[in-house]
């Protein structure tokens, strides 16, 4: 069954102009990161108002910024997984190829892929509550990974870089995912829940501009009632099969 609808996905991959991978968490699935929805999610073991919003950060940053250094670390253990590693190489033999993650965990960039819109933040890195202060983290000194880290530059609190509930996504990302939203082609939207917003309005405003949708997911979701394809399977058993058809049908 899946054969068939892998030999589809490797014609709309040769046929389309320009295309898009729409990722969350569940493409990290198998490198071991936990996702936050399903069993043994994140959101299980914290309260996501408690950790993942401004007001959390405010009442108890030690406890926001706990939980942040354990995903960096838990991060800096795993390897991108086969899906990771297809989406690079598609990216590497087609032009116009896109990734829109939701995820901070920097595997795809880890895996080689270069266009990836990160529209959620990094894990690796943080930025002053005060100042326009921002720090790589991936190159910083032990102080800075303490529980409630200052700035370098103005000695105020450092507070990570990604988006939390109630915030906005930020400008240029937002506007670059919205332009390739509109027009591209054929939209993957692979291991997310679809849940969020607005990061999972991308996936309707790709099906709004008359763009073909693949779902890559064990689970249906909120948008598989706008999927054309779905495939009900890890990503990293599909992502693979799809490239090498993709290959073997001459791009
Ligand atoms: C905004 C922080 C306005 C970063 C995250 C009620 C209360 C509060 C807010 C709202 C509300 N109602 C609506 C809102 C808005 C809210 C929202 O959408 N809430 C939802 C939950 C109802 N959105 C916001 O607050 C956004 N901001 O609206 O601001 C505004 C505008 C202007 C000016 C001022 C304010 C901000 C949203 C960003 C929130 N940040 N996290 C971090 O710590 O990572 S959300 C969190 O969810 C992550 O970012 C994550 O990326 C995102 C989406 O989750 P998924 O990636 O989809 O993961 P999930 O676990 O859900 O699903 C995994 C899927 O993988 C599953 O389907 C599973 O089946 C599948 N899977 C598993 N294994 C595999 C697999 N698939 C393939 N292969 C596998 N092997
Ligand atoms: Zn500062």
């Amino acid at each position: 069954m899946d054969d068939r609808k892998i030999g589809q996905v490797a014609d709309l991959l040769q046929r389309a102009v320009s295309v898009v991978a729409f990722t969350g968490a569940g493409i990290s699935a198998e490198s071991g990161v936990p996702t936050f929805r399903d069993n043994n999610g994140l959101w299980e073991g914290y309260d996501p108002m408690k950790v993942a919003t401004p007001e959390g950060f405010k009442e108890d940053p030690r406890t926001v910024w706990r939980f942040y250094h354990k995903r960096r670390q838990q991060a800096q253990q795993v390897k991108p997984n086969p899906a990771h590693l297809a989406l690079a190489e598609l990216e590497s033999i087609r032009n116009n190829f896109l990734i829109i993650t939701q995820n901070i965990d920097g595997l795809h960039q880890q895996a080689g892929s270069k266009n990836v819109i990160e529209l959620h933040g990094s894990l690796f890195k943080a930025r002053c509550t005060k100042c326009s202060c921002q720090l790589d983290l991936n190159s910083c000194s032990q102080e800075i990974l303490s529980d409630e880290p200052s700035c370098p530059k103005c000695n105020s609190l450092l507070r990570p870089a990604v988006v939390w509930f109630y915030e906005p996504l930020p400008e240029e990302e937002f506007s670059a995912a919205m332009e390739s939203a509109d027009n591209c082609d054929l939209m993957f939207s692979i291991g997310t829940s679809a849940e969020v917003h607005p990061a999972a309005s991308f996936v309707w405003q790709a099906k709004a501009n008359g763009a073909v949708i693949v779902e890559i997911n064990p689970k249906p979701t909120a948008a598989s009632q706008i999927a054309d394809i779905s495939f009900r399977i890890a990503a990293g058993e599909i992502l693979p099969k799809i490239v090498e058809q993709y290959k073997s049908i001459g791009q």
